[in-house]
């Protein structure tokens, strides 16, 4: 299945019947007055919170959605019949912009939660309505009136209480197959992960939280490189970062510097983001069996990082420490709800945080799509300009402008 995290869709709501102009007509009743019934209401175009899926593929092969026309009133003072109301099934998570002004139309963040996004329009009203002393055959109805007609950008953001970060081969996958039942693939190269995946974490009984991991992060992507940062807009929503660091690389890289490169393409990403209270996790200390050594480097790591947080050190491998990490986590995130629930002050500050951050992290991926765009253009012109066939050309077979050269099945919309 794609995973598609964005996608433009047009709707229009059905507009309202006409309301009709007609007199009764009845043997033996020579003047009928007015009996026109109004028109009905057109159909409402509503989203709704589905937990059945977790994409929005359909959007991207079914751009416009037309909710049907209210029906004219009938004779008989009788009104038309109301249009059915249409719903679109989207995942948890869904954010609903008007794509013209920028502006949030709505969240949908629980199961079977509903947002109007297009109100039908109200019928006309028939002559009847118009029948005075003065006038006792009115000749008059009105016509129904419009739809809503918009275009709007769906946005997926997958919900999750905590988020992992950290370069390819940190071991994020392996670590979210420890705790959940989460089955991401784990392997030994870089960008295993291409999609985010989510994970519900048990701690014991109806204790649990959802962890979701990202692909990796590498030197620059906020430039572009990698895959990008455009998964970072999937943690956005979490309470808790989990900084997962490989104490000792195979490729021998520093991490420290490692870790350094994480910190940055965050603050680069989202200040807002990077101010998300961060887990140090040490991960891999199967590879250092050492216990002095162990010390000394885990030691060495926090100090250079200035590293005033959480750490944990952990073998996601053999699973040593990670309990810790889980019944941690947990503990946190039941404070910090429970102190949402009881301090207002609190609670309000959370949201006007969450608050800046969604816009911030928006902005920041609206950026990035942008120099990806711009960067595939060029490429493209350079290589027209060398009069090379594109689809001979590495990285650049692909024709949509939308898709990325990686191959991943994350697609912006356009
Ligand atoms: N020795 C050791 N190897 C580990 C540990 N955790 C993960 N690995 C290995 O490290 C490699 C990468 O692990 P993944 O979990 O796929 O890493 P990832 O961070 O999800 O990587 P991407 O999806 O590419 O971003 C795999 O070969 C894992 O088996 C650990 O604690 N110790
Ligand atoms: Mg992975």
């Amino acid at each position: 299945m794609r995973f598609i995290d964005e996608a433009i869709v047009t709707v229009k709501a059905g507009d309202g019947g006409n309301g009709i102009v007609s007199f009764r007509r009845e043997k033996y009743v020579p003047r009928g007055g007015p009996d026109g019934g109004d028109g009905a209401k057109g159909g409402d175009v509503i989203v709704v919170a589905d937990d059945n899926t977790n994409t929005l593929v359909d959007y991207r092969y079914t751009r416009r959605y037309d909710a049907g026309r209210g029906e004219n009133g009938h004779s008989r003072n009788c009104s038309g019949k109301n249009a059915d109301n249409i719903y679109l099934r989207v995942p948890i998570g869904t954010t609903i912009i008007d794509n013209e002004t920028g502006e949030v139309i709505g969240d949908l963040t629980e199961i079977g939660q509903e947002l109007l996004i297009a109100k039908g329009g109200d019928g006309g009203l028939g002559n009847t309505h118009f029948k005075s002393s003065t006038n006792q055959a009115p000749r008059k109805a009105t016509s129904g009136f419009e739809g809503d007609l918009k275009q709007l950008k769906f946005e997926l953001k997958v919900v999750a209480d905590v988020g992992l970060i950290g370069l390819p081969n940190a071991g994020k996958s392996t670590f979210i197959r420890q705790v959940s039942s989460a089955k991401p693939k784990v392997a030994d190269y870089p960008f295993t992960t291409l999609v985010p995946n989510l994970g519900v974490v048990d701690v014991g009984l109806h204790r649990s939280f959802v962890m979701a991991d990202i692909p990796g992060l590498i030197a620059g992507a906020s430039e572009g490189a990698g895959l990008g940062i455009r998964f970072l807009k999937h943690v956005a929503r979490t309470r808790r970062l989990l900084h997962i660091v490989d104490i000792k690389p195979i490729d021998g890289s520093d991490p420290v510097d490692n870790a350094k490169v994480i910190l940055n393409e965050l603050l680069t990403f989202s200040p807002e983001l990077a101010n998300l209270p961060q887990i140090l996790i040490l991960n891999k200390i199967d590879q250092v069996p050492d216990a002095d050594e162990l010390e000394t480097l885990c030691q060495h790591i926090v100090s250079e990082l200035a590293w005033d947080g959480v750490v944990f050190r952990t073998s996601t491998l053999t699973g040593e420490g990670v309990d810790e990490v889980k019944y941690h986590l947990m503990n946190d995130i039941e404070l910090e709800q429970e102190r949402e629930a009881e301090d207002p002050e609190f609670a309000k500050a959370q949201k006007a945080r969450f608050e800046r951050l969604e816009a911030q992290v928006r902005t920041s991926t609206e950026e990035q799509k942008e120099a990806y765009k711009e960067a595939r253009r060029e490429q493209r012109a350079a290589a027209l300009l060398l009069g090379i066939d594109e689809d001979d050309t590495d990285g650049l077979s692909d024709n949509n402008e939308d898709d990325n050269d990686d191959g991943v099945e994350v697609i912006y919309a356009p």
